[in-house]
């Protein structure tokens, strides 16, 4: 039976992840972590744990026996546009630090989930293909490329199992999003079942991937379970559930509460990260390798999304 660490467990994916880890594995069977000393949200074992204290990392492996880590912790896009120099410090040197350890204290896999921000406005934004220009710019989206690159070097050098997903904007109703491009899908819904306006930072007609958060944590267990041999890529696959603009998802939301309503400010640094990610990616590597097959699309996402808030 597997022992996994995630860190970064007390953010948005990390929260659910844990749990859904537990009910795989067994709850003494997933070790959560974070930079809190104080850890309510975590429900089972915990250890505080900042990524870049490689002691500790190397201790909490060694203690219980780690054979899987899934490597959460990370600074989003547009927090890093604001510290650039801390997301280069959180996001590389930590993902560097958890492979090293992994790779020397008897970890098998590790999990390391990249981003659509690992595009630019270079790549093509339609259908945007598994294998493809990969120029992003912004400091997350750097990182998130060079983490990509070192989850294959870790494989292929070392024969570390490095496995990873490029996620879309994740969508969930649990914990709040980190500071991202794509936090506008999820705060929308705070302010339609409160009854209050939204005011967007992006234009109504800005198309971006999207996934509804039980679909991503079951991307993470499936592709961390799948036979080795059936995986060509491994590493950042392409994964998406749904596209839409600000606008789509307000009509969306309307079907449910009639009188919501959505206004624009526009936040320049945040519209043009969201104009450098792709409009649609094509995730059929993903579904051909390791049978990648979301469940909810819009209709059923906000229909969802509304319940739980309410
Ligand atoms: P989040 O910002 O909600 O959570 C990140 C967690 O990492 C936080 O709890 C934070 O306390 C912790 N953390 C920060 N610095 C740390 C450090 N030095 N040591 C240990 N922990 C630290 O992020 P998330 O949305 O849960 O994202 C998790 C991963 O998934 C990230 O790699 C992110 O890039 C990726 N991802 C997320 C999304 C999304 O929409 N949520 C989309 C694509 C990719
Ligand atoms: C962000 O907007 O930074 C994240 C992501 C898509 O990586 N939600």
């Amino acid at each position: 039976m597997q022992k996994i660490l995630v860190t970064g467990a007390l953010g948005q994916i990390g929260v659910e992840l844990i749990d859904a880890l537990r009910k795989t594995y067994g709850k003494n069977h997933v070790i959560a972590s974070d930079l809190r000393a104080d850890a309510e949200n975590a429900y089972g074992p915990y250890e505080q744990l900042d990524v870049l204290d490689t002691q500790k990392l190397t201790e909490v492996i060694k203690e219980h026996k780690i054979t899987r880590i899934y490597h959460l912790a990370a600074l989003l896009s547009a927090v890093g546009e604001h510290h650039p120099l801390k997301a280069w410090d959180v996001n590389m040197t930590g993902t560097l630090n958890v492979y090293e350890a992994a790779r020397h204290h008897g970890v098998e896999s590790v999990f390391v989930p990249s981003s659509i921000g690992a595009f630019g406005a270079s790549t093509p934004l339609d259908q945007t293909p598994q294998d493809t220009i990969q120029r992003p710019s912004t400091m997350y989206g750097i990182t998130k490329v060079a983490g990509e690159l070192l989850g294959d070097y870790y494989a292929n050098k070392f024969g570390l199992d490095c496995r990873g997903l490029r996620f879309p904007g994740l969508i969930s109703y649990l914990a709040p999003p980190g500071g991202g491009t794509t936090d506008y899908a999820v705060e929308i819904f705070h302010y339609a079942v409160k009854g209050q306006p939204y005011t967007c930072y992006l234009r109504p007609d800005t198309s971006l991937d999207m996934m509804y958060m039980p679909d991503a944590l079951q991307a993470c267990i499936q592709l961390m379970e799948a036979p080795a041999d059936q995986l060509i890529h491994r590493n950042a696959f392409n994964v998406t559930a749904m596209q839409f603009t600000p606008e789509q998802l307000t009509a969306e939301i309307q079907k449910h509460v009639p009188d919501f309503t959505i206004n624009y400010e526009v936040d320049p640094i945040r519209q043009s990260i969201a104009d450098s990610w792709p409009n649609s990616m094509d995730d059929s590597a993903a579904r051909q390798e390791w049978g990648w097959s979301p469940e909810y699309d819009l209709s059923k996402m906000v229909a969802e999304m509304l319940k739980h808030l309410r």
